[in-house]
C-alpha cells in the first residue's frame, strides 16, 4: 500500500538502464519472465502480433526488439501467470473489493470466467457462458433500445468493434460512444473543419524528411516511448524539436536508446528537445498566436527588405480559405496580452516562430494538453493554421501529428463505432444486412453519463476500458451507476467498473491479443489501424490465461444472437469460425479504405488508408483548407481574473496505463511511493503560506451547487509554471465537472480544471 511520496529529480534520461531495470521489476512481479523471448521476437513484427499499449505506428524495418518499457509493462501485465477465479470471489467480497486500489485490483490478475453478481451473498459467482448470453439477451430485448449504452475501449481489434457496431445499430440504436470521446474526439471535430479529414496526416517515412518538429502537450517518454526512436534519427540530422509543455518531460529532454548497445554502455543520451517552452495550462492558444504573430513580422521584414517570405502565399492563395480574417486578428492581438495568457515571454515565442520560419519541412505533434480543454477545438485548429501559414500539409517531411492513445482507438471510428450517423455509411448497412440502421445520433461518453444520472439510461454495455474511473465526477457517476437495470462488461482483469454493480451484472472475461485466438477455421488474425492510418495484422502467439475465456469477436457474436432476430445476411457464427469473413464485410462497407483487405495483411510496416489532405484535397465545406479563428486566447474554463483559482492538470505516470496502475513510481518526474500528490511551483506554494511537503485539499471551483473536493494530497514543489498544479488521472478524477468539456468535441477538459488549494 503506498504511503508518503519520495520526490528526487530525475536526472538521467529516458530509455537507458532505468528502463531496463523498470521492466524487469514488472516481468518479475507478474511471473512473466518466460514470455520475454516472445517479446523480442514476436512484439509488433509482422507475424506477430501488435502492441496493446499505444497507437504509434510500427515500421516496415523493426529494430532487433521493437518495444519499449511500456509496451513491455502492458504485456507482461497482460501475460502475468496470476489469476481471479471464482475462489477469489468466494474469498472477497464485492463490497470488500471496492476498498481495494485500482492497482491491487488489476494486480490480482486474469480474470478466467464469466462470473454474474450475487447481491444475496455480495460475491460473483461463476455462470455459464449460455446462460449468461441468455439472460442478458432476454433483459436488453425488455429494454427500450434508446436507453442502451454500447461504450468501447479503444482496444478492441477492427474486426470485434466491426461487429459491434452492427450489433449496436441492428439492436436499434446509435449509442457507440468510445474512450476516443475522453481523447482525441477534438482531434476528430478540430480537423475535418480545418483540412477535411479526422485524422493526422503524417507518415513514419515524413519523420526521415522533417526538418523541424513542435510538438505540443504530449509526453513521449511514457506515452509514445517508440517515437523516440524516431526522434533520435531525426536527431541524428541535427533537426531542431521545439517542445510546449508546463512541465518539464524527460522523454523530451533526453533520450539513451536501450538497444543501441553503444549509448548504453556510455550512457550518453540524446538531447531531444532543442527549444523547451512552459507555457501555463490552457496558454496554447495564446502561445501560438504569439508565433504566428512573429512569422508575420519577420514575413513583413522579408517583404521590406526582398528577402525569402517566410509566408507560403502560393499554398495560402491556391490552397487555403480565411487568411485575411486570421491574419487581421493576429495582428490586432497585443503581445501584452499574448505573454499574459501563455505565460511565455515574447523573446521565446519570437525565437520559436524564428527557427520554424527557417524550416521547410516541419511536422506538429500533440495530445491530451492539447484535447482536453475548454478550447480544444481551437487549441487543434490554431496549430493548423500555423502549419497552414506555412505551406506544411500535404507535402513530404511535413503535416499534422495527433498522437493517439489507445492501440486500436482510430480504428475503430474508421469501421464505425461511432454516435455521430454522419461518419457511418448506414445505407449500405442497410443494403448489405438488410435493415433500417436508426438514424438519430447516438450519446456520446458525456451524453451516456448525463442519461445515467437523469435516469434515461438503463444498461451499459461495455466492450473492455474501465468507464466508471476514466470519466468525470466519480462521486455523482458511481451513486447514479447503481440505478442502473443492466452492466455488462468485457473484461481481461477486475477493475472498478466491475465492482459499483447495477440491479444485475456481468463481468465476461476474454483473451488478450497475444494470446492465440483459436476458432473453427484455426488461429486467427485480427487487425488495428494504428496513429498515422496504417492498417496491420496480428496474431496471437501464447496459451489463454483459461480455457474459459472467449475471443471478443464471440463474445459479441454471442450477445448478438442472444438479442437478435435471425438474419440470413449476418451470420455471427461464420463469421466467429473465420474473421478474414468479417474482414470481407469491413472491405464491402468502407471500400475505399479496405480495397483487397486480406490479401493486404502482411504488407510490412502495415497498409496506408488514404487521407486526401495528404495529397491537398481538401474535403471541407469550402474546398480549401481553413484557417478557423480561436475564440479566445486562453482555453480554458477559468478567465484568469481570480487569483485564488488554479489550473490542475491530470497526468499520467510513467507506471500506468490510463486507469491501469502498474506500480506506485513515476521514475521520469522523480516521484516514488505514492500517486496522492500535487506539483506545485514554490513561490505558489509560500503565497498559500504552506509548508514544503504539506498536506493540502483541492476544491474544484465551479458554482453549479455541487461540492467537489478532495484531502490528502500531498504538495511537491516542482518546475511548472506559477497559476498551474498537476495531479494524477484518475485519482483527481471527482474534481472534474461532467459539464466542463471542451465545447463541440465534449472531450472532458482534463487539463486545466479550476481549483482552489488549501491547507488540511
Ligand atoms: N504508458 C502509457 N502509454 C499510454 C497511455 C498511458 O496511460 N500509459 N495512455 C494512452 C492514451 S489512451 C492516450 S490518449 C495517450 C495520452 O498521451 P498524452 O497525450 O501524452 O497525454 P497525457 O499524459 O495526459 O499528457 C500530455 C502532456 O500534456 C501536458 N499538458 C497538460 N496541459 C497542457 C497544456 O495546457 N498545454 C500543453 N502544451 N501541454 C499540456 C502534460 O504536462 C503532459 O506532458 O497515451 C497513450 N499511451
Ligand atoms: N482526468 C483524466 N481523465 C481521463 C484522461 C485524462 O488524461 N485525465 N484520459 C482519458 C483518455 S485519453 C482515455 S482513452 C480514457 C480511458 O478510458 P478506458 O479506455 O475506459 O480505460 P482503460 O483504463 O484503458 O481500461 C482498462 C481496462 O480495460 C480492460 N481491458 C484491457 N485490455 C482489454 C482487452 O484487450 N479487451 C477487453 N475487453 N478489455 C480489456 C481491463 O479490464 C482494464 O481494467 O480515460 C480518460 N480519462
Ligand atoms: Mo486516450
Amino acid at each position: 500500500m503506498p504511503g508518503r511520496a519520495r520526490y528526487q529529480r530525475y536526472g538521467q534520461p529516458t530509455g537507458g538502464w532505468g528502463s531496463v531495470k523498470s521492466l524487469v521489476k514488472q516481468a518479475v512481479k507478474q511471473q512473466a519472465v518466460s514470455t520475454s523471448v516472445s517479446l523480442v521476437r514476436d512484439h509488433n513484427k509482422t507475424g506477430g502480433y501488435m502492441c496493446t499499449s499505444c497507437a504509434w505506428t510500427k515500421p516496415a524495418e523493426p529494430h532487433l526488439a521493437e518495444f519499449c518499457e511500456n509496451g513491455a509493462k502492458a504485456t507482461f501485465w497482460d501475460l502475468t501467470a496470476r489469476r481471479v477465479t471464482p475462489a477469489f470471489f468466494d474469498q472477497h467480497r464485492v463490497s470488500e473489493l471496492l476498498e481495494w486500489s485500482d492497482h491491487d485490483l488489476e494486480n490480482a490478475g486474469r480474470l478466467t470466467q464469466p462470473m454474474r453478481y450475487d447481491p444475496a451473498s455480495d460475491r460473483y459467482r461463476p455462470v455459464s457462458w449460455e446462460e449468461a448470453f441468455a439472460d442478458i439477451g432476454a433483459r436488453l430485448r425488455d429494454c427500450a433500445p434508446e436507453g442502451v449504452i454500447f461504450y468501447a475501449s479503444g482496444r478492441a481489434s477492427l474486426e470485434t468493434s466491426f461487429m459491434y457496431q452492427l450489433l449496436a445499430r441492428l439492436y436499434g440504436n446509435n449509442n457507440l460512444p468510445d474512450s476516443s470521446n475522453m481523447c482525441h474526439e477534438t482531434t476528430s471535430v478540430a480537423l475535418p473543419e480545418s483540412i477535411g479529414t479526422p485524422v493526422g496526416t503524417v507518415l513514419l517515412e515524413d519523420f526521415t524528411r522533417t526538418d523541424c518538429i513542435l510538438s505540443f502537450g504530449q509526453n513521449v517518454g511514457t506515452n509514445a516511448p517508440r517515437l523516440l526512436h524516431t526522434l533520435q534519427q531525426v536527431r541524428s540530422r541535427d533537426v531542431p524539436i521545439i517542445v510546449f509543455n508546463p512541465l518539464r518531460e524527460r522523454g523530451w529532454e533526453e533520450f539513451v536508446n536501450p538497444q543501441h548497445p553503444g549509448q548504453m554502455l556510455t550512457n550518453s543520451p540524446t538531447r531531444i528537445a532543442t527549444q523547451y517552452h512552459q507555457p501555463r495550462a490552457g496558454g496554447d492558444i495564446a502561445a501560438m498566436t504569439g508565433m504566428a504573430k512573429a512569422l508575420l513580422a519577420l514575413d513583413d521584414d522579408a517583404v521590406m527588405t526582398g528577402g525569402r517570405r517566410v509566408l507560403d502565399m502560393d499554398f495560402i492563395n491556391r490552397h487555403t480559405q480565411g487568411f485575411a480574417s486570421f491574419e487581421a486578428m493576429v495582428r490586432r492581438t497585443g503581445w501584452q496580452q499574448i505573454v499574459a495568457e501563455s505565460g511565455l515571454s515574447q523573446t521565446m515565442l519570437e525565437e520559436a516562430a524564428r527557427t520554424y520560419a527557417q524550416a521547410q519541412a516541419v511536422i506538429a505533434i500533440y495530445g491530451m494538453g492539447l484535447t482536453q480543454h475548454k478550447l480544444g477545438v481551437d487549441n487543434v485548429q490554431m496549430l493548423v493554421n500555423l502549419l497552414l501559414m506555412r505551406g506544411q500539409i500535404g507535402k513530404p517531411g511535413a503535416g499534422i501529428c495527433p498522437v493517439r492513445g489507445h492501440s486500436n482507438v482510430q480504428g475503430q471510428r474508421t469501421v464505425g463505432i461511432a454516435e455521430k450517423t454522419a461518419l457511418v455509411p448506414l445505407d449500405r448497412m442497410a443494403d448489405l444486412y438488410g435493415f433500417a440502421p436508426p438514424r438519430e445520433d447516438g450519446m456520446n461518453t458525456v451524453e451516456a453519463c448525463e442519461g445515467i444520472l437523469a435516469g434515461t439510461v438503463s444498461a451499459f454495455v461495455g466492450l473492455g476500458g474501465n468507464f466508471l474511473r476514466a470519466i468525470p465526477d466519480h462521486d455523482l457517476m458511481e451513486k447514479a451507476w447503481r440505478t442502473l437495470d443492466l452492466s455488462v462488461q468485457v473484461a481481461t482483469k477486475l477493475n472498478r467498473t466491475h465492482l459499483v454493480t447495477a440491479g444485475t451484472t456481468y463481468l465476461l472475461p476474454t483473451l488478450v491479443r497475444s494470446e492465440i485466438d483459436e476458432q473453427a477455421s484455426g488461429p486467427q488474425i485480427v487487425t488495428m489501424e494504428d496513429s498515422t492510418t496504417r492498417i496491420h495484422a496480428s496474431r496471437g502467439k501464447h496459451k489463454p490465461a483459461s480455457p474459459h475465456l472467449l475471443s471478443e469477436p464471440a463474445i459479441v457474436a454471442g450477445l448478438a444472437k442472444a438479442v437478435l432476430p435471425a438474419n440470413p445476411n449476418v451470420p455471427w457464427d461464420q463469421w466467429v469460425a473465420d474473421y478474414a469473413l468479417v474482414r470481407d464485410e469491413i472491405e464491402k462497407c468502407f471500400p475505399e479504405d479496405f480495397h483487397s483487405f486480406n490479401r493486404r495483411l502482411d504488407i510490412p510496416g502495415g497498409f496506408a488508408r488514404p487521407v486526401p489532405a495528404r495529397e491537398r484535397v481538401w474535403e471541407t465545406d469550402t474546398g480549401k483548407a481553413n484557417f478557423k479563428l480561436p475564440r479566445a486566447l486562453s482555453a480554458s474554463f477559468d478567465d484568469g481574473t481570480d487569483t485564488g483559482i488554479m489550473r490542475l492538470v491530470t497526468l499520467r505516470s510513467n507506471d500506468q496505463f490510463n486507469t491501469t496502475i502498474y506500480d506506485y513510481d513515476d521514475r521520469l518526474r522523480g516521484i516514488h511511493g505514492s500517486r496522492m500528490v500535487i506539483l506545485i511551483n514554490r513561490e505558489d506554494r509560500m503565497r498559500l503560506g504552506l509548508p514544503d511537503g504539506a498536506t493540502a485539499r483541492l476544491t474544484t471551483a465551479a458554482d453549479d451547487g455541487v461540492r467537489r473536493s478532495m484531502g490528502g494530497f500531498q504538495l511537491i514543489d516542482y518546475d511548472i509554471p506559477r497559476g498551474t498544479l498537476a495531479g494524477y488521472y484518475p485519482e483527481c478524477n471527482p474534481l472534474i465537472p461532467l459539464w466542463q468539456h471542451a465545447e463541440e468535441s465534449k472531450t472532458p477538459a482534463a487539463k486545466s480544471v479550476p481549483v482552489r488549494l488549501t491547507a488540511e
